[in-house]
């Protein structure tokens, strides 16, 4: 398992960290997605087998949040 960082701008309350958390975690690979709305950041477990930070990130954005770094 690889454990990757994204800090995400445009989360305003729980509801957007559930999305957030809901989107990661329906990504195949991914097998646990935590994310936190007061750091403004969500850390995501996945088999880099699977998936890549890349995905992980597009999916993020599709979902209409701001990735940085
Ligand atoms: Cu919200």
């Amino acid at each position: 398992m690889q454990t990757v960082t994204f800090n995400i701008s445009g989360m305003s309350c729980a509801g957007c960290a559930r999305s957030i958390s809901n989107v990661l975690n329906a990504l195949n690979g991914v097998q646990t997605a935590d994310v936190s709305l007061d750091q403004h950041r969500a850390v995501v477990e996945y088999d880099a087998a699977k998936v890549g930070p890349d995905v992980l990130k597009g999916a993020i954005e599709e979902a209409g949040y701001e990735v940085a770094g």
